[in-house]
């Protein structure tokens, strides 16, 4: 299924490879949205065909029902499972805490209430989502478009009183209309560089009318499994 690839979905592969480990025949799994979350769907939906795997999946988007159905999982919504043994997803940052950014795909909403939902998420990624300090990916916000450039004004002004190195929000645009989430909403991404207090910065930006979600996902995972572009894995 892999084929030749390029080191960076090597490493996506690996991860995601090994991550498929953590499902076993009976459980209810979050399936995370994104590239890397691709291939895990891949993986899972190989070993469901010709390893007998039986398991139920809940999707973070359309994007991966879609791809689920195609490669054979059997699909379910969040309230016919009302609870996941596990999720496994994707991210656009890591810390050393296992905080994330999440949301560069635009699924930020289905997954944190998917991951939020599950007794254990686990995240695969590159190495090259690891950092120090949160920030240097954009922080996306989900916005009702309603009044979004008032909401955008807000955050921005609340920036200020925050721990971060940048202020600058920007709406996510796909071609010359904004993105549309599959909720219907849009995404503010925040160009902050360095957030220094994420779970203060997640709270605050969740308290403001307009606001739906943000992409900060504090305490919420467990593990991540990384990959490397030579194939190796290492657990953290
Ligand atoms: C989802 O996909 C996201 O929350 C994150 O934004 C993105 C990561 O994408 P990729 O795996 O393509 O780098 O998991």
């Amino acid at each position: 299924m892999s084929g030749e690839l390029s080191p960076i979905d090597k490493a996506k592969f690996v991860a995601a490879k090994r991550a498929a480990d953590y499902v076993e025949d009976g459980m209810r799994v979050g399936l995370g949205t994104g590239s890397t979350a691709a291939w895990l769907v891949r993986c899972l939906g190989e070993q469901v065909r010709e390893g007998g795997l039986r398991f139920q999946g809940v999707p973070t988007s359309t994007r991966t029902a879609d791809l689920a159905r195609e490669v054979g999982i059997e699909v379910i919504s969040l309230d016919e499972a009302k609870w996941l043994d596990l999720t496994i997803d994707g991210a656009d940052e890591f810390d050393g805490a296992l905080n994330l950014i999440k949301g560069g795909g635009g699924a930020l909403l289905q997954e944190k209430i998917v991951a939020t939902a599950s007794d254990q998420m686990v995240v695969i990624a590159d190495i090259g989502k690891e950092v120090e300090h949160l920030g240097a990916f954009p922080l996306p916000v989900e916005v009702i478009p309603f009044g979004w450039q008032t909401t955008q004004a807000l955050v921005e002004e609340t920036l200020v009183s925050m721990d971060v190195l940048g202020r600058q929000s920007t709406l996510r645009m796909n071609g010359d209309r904004p993105f549309v989430t599959d909720e219907g909403n849009h995404i503010l991404d925040l160009h902050l560089q360095r957030i220094g207090n994420p779970r203060q910065l997640s709270l605050v930006i969740n308290q403001m009318p307009g606001v739906v979600e943000n992409g900060l996902f504090i305490d919420i995972c467990d593990a991540v499994v990384i990959g490397y572009g030579d194939g190796r894995v290492e657990l953290r």
